[in-house]
């Protein structure tokens, strides 16, 4: 019995440590995939960012002709009514790269007129990280990583020292949940 249960600890905590991996590594999205960010084609950006699990740390790629269109992040309201009249940021080289670092839904649209009416228009939804402990930052910073992707050491840094015991308690926390429902 003992042996069974410690290799089912093995098991969840090997589990959690690959998942929590995949979670602190920023995706990189590329809004419209191959189409980018565009009125042509009628591309449903309702429908390519739906299934997608935003997380924060993820970057958010638009990649468009900045002749004919542009970014900018706007409230709900303004993402419904398709007002541009007062962005909350503007993104305008046509190789925007967004770092998403709050949870919650981030609209953005293209201001040039007509083009948000048409469907130029994308909320990125980061919803609750499922696997890491309940622990107000903890997941929300993404763990440096020796590549590319690693957005900001320094901001980065910090952070996670900080958070290390909160994660190790998160763990040992879902571990004991799992074995309590298990045994
Ligand atoms: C657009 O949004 C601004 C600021 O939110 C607001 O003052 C203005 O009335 C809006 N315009 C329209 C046409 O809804
Ligand atoms: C956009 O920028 C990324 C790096 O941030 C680069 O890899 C990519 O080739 C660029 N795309 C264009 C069309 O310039
Ligand atoms: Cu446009």
């Amino acid at each position: 019995m003992a042996f069974v249960l410690e290799n089912t600890v093995l098991a969840v905590l090997l589990l959690i440590l690959t998942s929590s991996v995949k979670v602190s590594i920023g995706e990189v999205y590329k809004v419209g995939d191959s189409a980018g960010w565009t009125t042509i084609g009628n591309v449903d950006y309702k429908q390519w960012s739906a299934p997608k699990k935003f997380q924060i740390g993820d970057v958010i790629v638009f990649e468009y002709n900045p002749q004919f269109h542009n970014v900018m992040q706007v409230t709900h309201a303004e993402y419904r009514s398709c007002n541009a009249s007062s962005p909350i940021s503007t993104h305008t080289t046509g190789n925007d790269s967004i770092t998403i670092d709050t949870r919650g839904h981030h609209y953005f649209i293209c201001a040039v007129p007509g083009h948000c009416q048409a469907g130029q228009k994308v909320d990125i939804n980061v919803l609750r990280t499922p696997s890491v402990a309940p622990s107000p930052s903890a997941s929300s910073v993404p763990v440096p990583v020796p590549t590319v992707l690693a957005p900001s050491p320094n901001y980065a840094a910090p952070f996670s020292a900080s958070n290390k015991p909160f994660e190790k308690f998160g763990w040992l926390w879902l571990v004991l949940q799992i074995l309590f429902v298990v045994y």
